[in-house]
């Protein structure tokens, strides 16, 4: 059993495909144990991103990820964090396969609708920066 930290970013939101993205997980048997739409500050999407601080992209990033609300999520299930990025496709829409979320909705490296942690260390990383023990079943 594992659990991931899966974001709709600001432009999945606002192409309204929150539930698009959380039936394609229920639909593959991952379970959603906890789930709010909420506007990341500044220091959360700084310490989310932290990998990525020194990239000349970093700023973009951060302006990005608070610029709206995110569905915020923690998806579970059995080797949840690759069945999710998996499902989730390739960094750049350009070569997600289609059939994958960014496949199948984005078109720029920048706006690609989804985040899923990219492994155990980070998922818990990534998780304790938006959920308290509480608000995960
Ligand atoms: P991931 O989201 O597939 O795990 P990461 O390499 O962790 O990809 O990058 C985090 C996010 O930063 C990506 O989802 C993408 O939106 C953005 N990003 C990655 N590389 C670039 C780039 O070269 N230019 C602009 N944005 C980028
Ligand atoms: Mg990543």
């Amino acid at each position: 059993m594992q659990q991931t930290l899966v974001l709709v970013k600001p432009d999945g939101v606002k192409k309204n495909l929150i539930g698009e993205v959380v039936s394609r997980f229920e639909a593959r048997g991952l379970k959603i144990s906890a789930l709010k739409l909420m506007k990341i500050t500044e220091e959360q999407a700084k310490f989310h991103y932290a990998e990525h601080a020194e990239k000349p992209f970093f700023g973009e990033l951060v302006e990005f990820i608070t610029s709206g609300p995110v569905a915020a999520m923690v998806v579970s299930g059995e080797n949840a964090i690759k069945a999710v990025r998996g499902m989730m496709g390739a960094t750049n829409p350009l070569d997600a396969v289609p059939g994958s979320i960014r496949g199948d909705y984005a078109l720029t490296i920048g706006e690609n609708i989804v985040h899923g942690s990219d492994g155990e260390e980070s998922a818990a990383r990534e998780i304790k920066n938006f959920f308290t023990a509480e608000e995960i079943y």
